[in-house]
């Protein structure tokens, strides 16, 4: 039996009327999906650091060790599920008439949830661009040869993520700040809140009076300044948080 958390979430009413809701989620949504973070024990960034496999200076000085990484972690993602919180947000997004659902993953499981309108602010691991062409294309198989080259042009081909140091698609991290300003509740959900522009997000919240609630088993550096922590799985929270919403 999930627990009623209604109490804790009095603002549900308000949102269940059409207050605006804005999800968050990081790395640690998915899990639950078989898919590694990248901070802490297991993570990707374990043993490697970020700027040697998430820069465009890595993939321009050795394009082979960048795409061995991604095209393990494009493997990884091939064979993933979405998980019962993945779920929970595509049925919270039938039940909140204004719910914005923002996302620092790359792994499209919101998208397979069935999540409508994601704001993919670091982009798509399923997607590559051609370096030259900026072409999208969406291969299903695993690549013959690394690194791939575009079969229209024969430039060097990319993930189609946003490295450090890039910035982030205008349009997409414009509407995500214009939701975190507007919003009476957010949630901000397995993310260490390290990495910005999208860790500034639930403080843009915070400031413009909305309340602020994180999901994460582990404490992060926002963790003091939200109005309320739930210290567990999302794959657990989430759907409590979705029963609640339906009952308010
Ligand atoms: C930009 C690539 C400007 C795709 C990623 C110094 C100080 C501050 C900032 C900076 C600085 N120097 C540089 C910067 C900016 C930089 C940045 O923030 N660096 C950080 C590291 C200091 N940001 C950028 O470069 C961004 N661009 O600012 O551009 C600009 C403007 C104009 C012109 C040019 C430039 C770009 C940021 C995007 C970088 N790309 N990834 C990929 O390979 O995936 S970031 C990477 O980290 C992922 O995308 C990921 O989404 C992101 C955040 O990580 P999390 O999702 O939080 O994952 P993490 O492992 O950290 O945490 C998991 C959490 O889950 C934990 O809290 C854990 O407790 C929790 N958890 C575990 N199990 C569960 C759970 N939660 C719930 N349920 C569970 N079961």
């Amino acid at each position: 039996m999930t627990p009623d958390l209604r109490p804790e979430l009095p603002v549900l009413s308000a949102v269940r009327q059409g207050a605006p809701l804005v999800v968050l989620t990081g790395a640690g949504i998915s899990v639950e999906s078989g898919l590694p973070t990248f901070r802490g024990a297991g993570g990707l960034w374990e043993g490697s650091r970020p700027e040697e496999l998430a820069t465009p200076e890595a993939f321009h000085r050795d394009p082979l060790k960048v795409w061995r990484f991604y095209e393990w972690r494009r493997g990884l993602v091939r064979q993933a599920k979405p998980n019962a919180g993945h779920l929970a947000l595509a049925r919270m997004a039938t039940l909140a008439p204004r719910m914005t659902l923002i996302t620092q993953n790359v792994d499209e499981l919101h998208r397979v949830a069935g999540s409508p309108d994601v704001l993919e602010l670091h982009g798509s691991i399923v997607s590559v661009r051609c370096t030259a062409e900026g072409t999208r294309t969406r291969p299903t198989e695993p690549f013959t040869e690394l690194p791939p080259y575009c079969a229209a042009c024969g430039a060097l081909l990319r993930p189609d993520v946003v490295w450090f140091g890039e910035p982030l698609p205008e349009e997409t991290y414009r509407r995500a700040r214009q939701a975190s300003l507007d919003c009476a509740l957010f949630l901000v959900v397995g993310t260490s809140a390290l990495v910005a522009p999208a860790s500034g997000l639930a403080l843009t919240a915070k400031d413009n009076g909305a309340r602020v609630f994180e999901v994460n088993p582990d404490k992060t550096p926002i963790s003091g300044l939200v109005d309320g922590v739930f210290r567990g799985p999302s794959a657990t929270v989430l759907p409590a948080i979705a029963d609640a919403l339906e009952a308010a």
